[in-house]
């Protein structure tokens, strides 16, 4: 039993930058798996299982696509046209405007996150150098962020602790509770490809992690 254990630990001990996963399980929160139905204010309804849209002159689309996938049969794309002065957003989870993205794999009151210390995802990018902003909204809807960047076209997961999302000070909404603290449970994450730049990045696998840092994780 206690081989098998150690074995196991070994097993679960990957290198990813400057991070080790831990042997805790990573939670799958988000596969894009099923039928992408996407809706938001462009599209005139409140259907739909993501919650997209863009203003300013920005641009988005978003897919299924069983071209490219990590997990699964399918990843989402997300097709974008990110203007300066303009915004985009792609949304899924809870106490937003289009109820159907609130479609995680476990829902946010059933996650015990005290077991979990980061918060991950693949991504396909363009290696344009250009940034990905992520987002996470707590349970009090307050925002906070972590810049990416684009800086592969291959498939590459993206590890972001909770402690390194920094609160979002451009914008809060007026109901939020700002006390630029994580509340848990964490109720929703979005992409924003950030301007000025356009493409096609694909998104799968989202979940949470219990990650040991060994050294600063920012990788801005
Ligand atoms: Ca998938
Ligand atoms: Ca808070």
């Amino acid at each position: 039993m206690r081989k098998l254990l150690l074995s196991s630990v070994i097993l679960g001990i990957l290198m990813l930058g400057a991070m080790t996963v831990l042997a805790v399980e990573p939670l799958l929160i988000d596969g894009f798996e099923g039928p992408i139905t996407p809706a938001g204010i462009t599209s005139g309804s409140m259907s739909g299982n993501v919650d997209y849209g863009a203003g300013g002159g920005a641009s988005v689309e978003v897919y299924a696509d069983n071209a490219e996938k990590v997990e699964g049969k399918q990843s989402l794309k997300v097709v974008f046209f990110a203007m300066p002065g303009g915004w985009i957003w792609v949304a899924r989870g809870y106490n937003i405007d289009v109820k159907g993205a609130g479609a995680w794999a476990v829902k946010p009151q059933d996650i015990k996150w005290d077991q979990y210390n980061a918060f991950g995802f693949w991504m396909k990018g363009t290696n344009s150098g250009k940034q990905l902003a992520l987002d996470i909204i707590d349970a009090k809807k307050e925002y906070f962020r972590y810049m990416v960047k684009d800086d592969s076209d291959q498939w590459k997961q993206v590890i972001v602790p909770f402690k390194s999302f920094e609160v979002r000070t451009d914008w809060q909404p007026n109901n939020a509770v700002k006390n630029k603290v994580i509340d848990f449970p964490i109720m929703t994450y979005q992409f924003e490809p950030r301007p000025k730049n356009e493409g096609e990045w694909n998104f799968d696998k989202v979940e949470l992690l219990n990650v040991k840092e060994e050294a600063p994780a920012k990788t801005k």
